[in-house]
């Protein structure tokens, strides 16, 4: 219910209203929420003030809209920790989700420019290029475009990308990984991006270009990942020097 006096604008009140229902389950994921005459008559509010609170839903991706059918509850999104170097097996793991992928692209090929310098290999140099999209629980998350040096991985294989690159470093070639420098940016989903990631044309992703080291400091890849920025949101914890 909202508070008319309260110094909290109506709106916001609806959003942490339905918020609370989505959360204890009262709206289940996909569930259509009521039309906003409904809303507006049980809050005794305008559909102004509603249509209000569910834009800021909509835009947050707490809610989503289907053209003439109605307004429904999104799936939460995954919230990945900016701290530690994970895979996206790990990353699945933790969540008790099942990480798959479904290779597209497994070949060698001669290291363009931006990557035998971030790879620290010669120029034009054999590193394999490896796009995978990977799935959690089935659903597609994100589309991950591999580089990584032959010399360094000499029999690598399609087989071993089938499932965790990072445990096939570690457990098959006994390589500790160290560190990795990541970078994430905005983006929208182009034709190609979309029907992979089975989203609309022009959805937002979150692009993400990670270096990533052994522990004795030589690179061993650079990833190119498109993330649904519906499914995903990064965070981390930030302390006042
Ligand atoms: C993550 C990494 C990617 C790494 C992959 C290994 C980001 C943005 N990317 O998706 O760099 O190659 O994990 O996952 O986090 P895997 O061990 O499951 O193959």
């Amino acid at each position: 219910m909202v508070d008319k006096q309260s110094p909290l604008p109506i709106y916001y009140q609806i959003e942490e209203d339905l918020k609370q229902r989505i959360k204890n389950k009262e709206f289940k994921t996909f569930d259509m929420i009521p039309s906003e005459r409904e809303l507006s008559e049980t809050f005794e509010v305008s559909r102004m003030t509603v249509r209000q609170a569910i834009t800021n839903l909509v835009n947050e991706g707490v809610l989503y809209r289907e053209k003439g059918r109605g307004t429904f509850v999104a799936e939460e999104k995954i919230e990945q920790p900016l701290q530690g170097l994970t895979s996206f097996t790990e990353d699945m793991k933790t969540r008790g989700m099942e990480a798959s992928s479904k290779l597209l692209t497994f070949e060698k090929v001669s290291a363009p420019y931006d990557i035998s310098r971030k790879l620290e290999t010669k120029e034009e140099a054999s590193v394999y290029k490896i796009q995978r999209i990977r799935y959690a629980d089935k659903k597609p998350m994100a589309i991950e475009t591999n580089f990584l040096s032959v010399d360094m991985f000499p029999d690598l294989n399609e087989q071993a990308v089938h499932g965790s690159l990072y445990s096939y470093i570690e457990k098959m070639k006994k390589q500790a990984i160290g560190k990795a420098h990541q970078v994430i940016e905005a983006t929208t989903a182009d034709e190609n991006q979309a029907a992979l990631l089975d989203i609309p044309v022009g959805s937002a992703i979150l692009s993400i270009e990670r270096h990533s080291c052994l522990a004795d400091g030589t690179p061993f890849e650079v990833v190119k990942s498109s993330y649904r920025a519906d499914r995903y949101k990064f965070i981390s914890d930030i302390y006042r020097m």
